[in-house]
C-alpha cells in the first residue's frame, strides 16, 4: 500500500473536553487540508489533515476509537499476518487501529514505518512516533485538552500545557516533542501522561563473516528500497557517493524499476561528474540543478522553518537538500535519499581506530533524537514526500549492531556497505571517499564566507553559525514569522553586532 504519496503527511489534532477554540492550522508543509470531527463520550476530536488526495486513508474508526496517521508503514505484509480472520484493513491507518485493538500501546512496538500517529479513545489520547521519530510529533497537554501536531509551529498559540515526559521546544512553553520510538498515553481529564519506549538502538554488537554481513546488508537494503519505491517512478536525490548511489542502483533493479535521479550543486562546488557515472550505469533519467550560492543562503530561514531544528551543523546538511526540494517543480514526487547511512556506519568521522569509531556511532545514536534531520517537512515545503531506506527499522538495527571492524575494514570506511553494493555499482563508485553534502555543494564554505565577510573572526565562525541558526529558529518557529519575510543577511548582521559588542 505504498502509493505515490502517503494519504496524509501531517496533522494538527485537538482532543478537548473543554470546548475551547480551535487553533489555526499553520504548517510549512504543502498539501491539501481536510478537517475531520468526531465525538466520543464527553470529548471531541478535531483534526486537520495535510493530505495528498485521499484523506480517508489517513484515519480509521472502530469501537469508539479514532486513529490518525501521517506517513506510512513498511512491514504491512508482516503485520497483516497478525490479524487472521479479520476483514483485511485497506489503509495503513486501519492496520494500526486493528493492531491497537489487539495490543493496545504495544502495537507500536510492531511497526516498521515512517509515521506519527494519534489514537483518540474515551478518556485517552495516545501519541506515537516511529522508531526514529522520523515524522516529528509535538504535544501540548493540559487538564481537559490534548493538542498534537507534526509541526511545532502549529502549536504556537496553544494555551500553556503541563510538563510531560518529553523534550520542551525552545521558545514554545508547554509544547513538547514526543521522543523517537515512544508512545505517550495521555489521560485527557488530568493531562497526565505515561511514556512507553517502543524502540532503542542496540548497544550490543554482532560478529559475522565478511560475506554473510555484506549479504545481510544487501538483502535488508534491497527490501527497504523496494517497499519505499511506491507506484510511480521514484526520484532519488543522488550525490554519486556510495549511500545514495546504492539506493538508486537498488531502486533501478526492482521489477519494472524505472527511476529518476537528481543532483544539486552550486556555481562553486558540485559532484555532478560523480553522479553522472552512477546515472549512466543504472540508466536513470538524470537531472542536474545548479543553485547559486546566494539563493542557497536565502533558503536558510526556510530550512530552519521546515526542520524546526536549532542545531547549526545539522541545518548545514539540510540546507542544500531543502533548496533542491524547493526547486524540483512537478509537485508530489516520492523521493528516496541516502540520508542517515553515515550515522550507524560512523561515516562522518573519518576515524580509523575501532574504539573511536564505535564511540562515535554510540554518541550519534544517542543524540539524533530531536534534530529532525529525517523530517518529511524538508521535502513537503516543495510538495514532495521523502523517505530514507538506511533508517528503515530493520536496516538500521542491522547496521548499528555490526561490530566496528565490519564498518572500518581493509582501509575503507563503511566497508560492509561498500561490499554489499559491489555487485550493483561500478568499482570507482564503490571505493569513492565520503564527501558530506555540506562540503560537496559548497554550503559550509558559502555560509562561512557570509560570516567572515560580515566581520566574524575565523575562530568565531562556528559559534556565529550556531547563533544565526538559533535566531532563525526563534523567528520562524517560536516567533511564527514566514521565512520569505526573514532576510538571512539581516540576521547575520544582528548576530555579528551582538558578537562584536560582546552581548553573547
Ligand atoms: P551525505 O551523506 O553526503 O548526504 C546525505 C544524502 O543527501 C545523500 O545520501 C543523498 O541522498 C543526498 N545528497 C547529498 N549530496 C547531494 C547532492 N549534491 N545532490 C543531491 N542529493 C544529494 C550528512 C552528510 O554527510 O551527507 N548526513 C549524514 C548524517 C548527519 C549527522 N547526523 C547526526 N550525527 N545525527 C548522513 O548520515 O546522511
Ligand atoms: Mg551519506
Ligand atoms: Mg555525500
Amino acid at each position: 500500500m505504498v502509493a505515490n504519496l502517503p494519504p496524509a503527511t501531517g496533522f494538527l489534532a485537538e482532543i478537548r473536553q473543554d470546548g475551547g477554540r480551535p487553533l489555526a492550522p499553520v504548517f510549512a508543509s504543502l498539501g491539501r487540508r481536510a478537517t475531520l470531527r468526531k465525538r466520543t463520550g464527553d470529548q471531541s476530536l478535531r483534526t486537520v489533515l495535510l493530505h495528498s488526495g485521499a484523506p480517508d486513508g489517513a484515519h480509521a474508526h472502530a469501537r469508539g476509537r479514532t486513529l490518525v496517521l501521517a506517513g506510512e508503514l513498511y512491514n504491512r505484509a508482516e503485520l497483516l499476518r497478525l490479524l487472521p480472520g479479520r476483514a483485511l484493513p485497506g489503509s495503513d491507518a486501519a492496520v494500526v487501529l486493528a493492531l491497537f485493538d489487539l495490543y493496545d500501546v504495544h502495537a507500536f512496538r510492531l511497526l516498521n514505518g515512517r509515521f506519527a500517529a494519534l489514537v483518540a479513545a474515551p478518556g485517552r489520547a495516545v501519541l506515537a512516533t516511529d522508531h526514529a521519530g522520523s515524522v516529528p510529533l509535538y504535544v501540548s497537554a493540559a487538564p481537559g485538552r490534548v493538542l498534537a501536531a507534526t509541526e511545532a509551529k502549529a502549536l504556537r498559540d496553544a494555551p500553556g500545557g503541563r510538563p510531560v515526559a518529553a523534550r520542551p521546544v525552545r521558545g514554545l512553553p508547554g509544547t513538547h516533542q514526543v521522543p523517537a520510538g515512544t508512545v505517550l498515553d495521555v489521560d485527557v481529564a488530568t493531562g497526565t501522561c505515561g511514556a512507553h519506549r517502543t524502540w532503542a538502538p542496540s548497544p550490543a554488537r554482532r560478529t559475522m563473516p565478511e560475506e554473510e554481513a555484506a549479504g545481510a546488508v544487501r538483502r535488508a537494503l534491497e527490501r527497504a528500497v523496494r517497499v519505499r519505491a511506491g507506484e510511480g517512478t521514484p526520484l532519488v536525490v543522488l550525490s554519486g557517493g556510495i549511500d545514495s548511489s546504492g539506493v538508486a542502483a537498488l531502486a533501478a533493479r526492482r521489477a519494472a524499476g524505472r527511476i529518476d535521479t537528481v543532483s544539486m550543486g552550486t556555481e562553486e562546488a558540485h559532484e555532478f561528474a560523480q553522479a553522472r557515472v552512477v546515472a549512466a550505469h543504472i540508466g536513470s533519467a538524470h537531472r542536474e540543478v545548479t543553485i547559486p550560492a546566494a539563493e542557497l543562503l536565502r533558503r536558510l530561514p526556510h530550512t530552519v522553518w521546515a526542520a524546526e531544528c536549532p542545531d547549526a551543523d545539522i541545518v548545514e546538511y539540510l540546507l542544500p537538500l531543502t533548496a533542491l526540494y524547493l526547486r524540483l517543480g512537478d509537485p508530489g514526487r516520492r523521493v528516496l535519499t541516502g540520508y542517515g547511512a553515515d550515522i550507524p556506519l560512523g561515516g562522518m568521522h573519518r576515524e580509523d581506530r575501532l574504539p573511536e569509531l564505535d564511540t562515535a556511532v554510540c554518541r550519534d545514536m544517542d543524540t539524533f533524537d530531536g534534530l529532525n534531520e529525517m523530517t518529511p517537512v524538508l521535502s513537503a515545503v516543495g510538495g514532495h514526500w521523502s523517505t530514507h531506506p538506511y533508517w528503515d527499522r530493520d536496516v538500521l538495527d542491522l547496521l548499528v549492531s555490526l561490530e566496528a571492524g565490519l564498518k572500518r575494514r581493509h582501509g575503507r570506511d563503511k566497508w560492509v556497505l561498500r561490499a554489499a553494493l559491489a555487485g550493483v555499482l561500478p568499482h570507482e563508485v564503490v571505493v569513492r571517499p565520503k564527501l558530506g553534502v555540506h562540503e560537496g555543494s559548497g554550503t559550509a564554505s558559502s555560509f562561512t564566507r557570509l560570516l567572515t565577510d560580515a566581520g566574524v573572526p575565523g575562530d568565531r565562525v562556528r559559534h556565529a553559525k550556531a547563533l544565526v541558526v538559533r535566531e532563525l529558529f526563534d523567528l520562524v518557529v517560536a516567533g511564527g514569522r514566514h521565512p520569505d519575510e526573514v532576510v538571512t543577511g539581516a540576521v547575520v548582521e544582528l548576530v555579528t553586532a551582538r558578537l562584536a559588542s560582546g552581548t553573547r
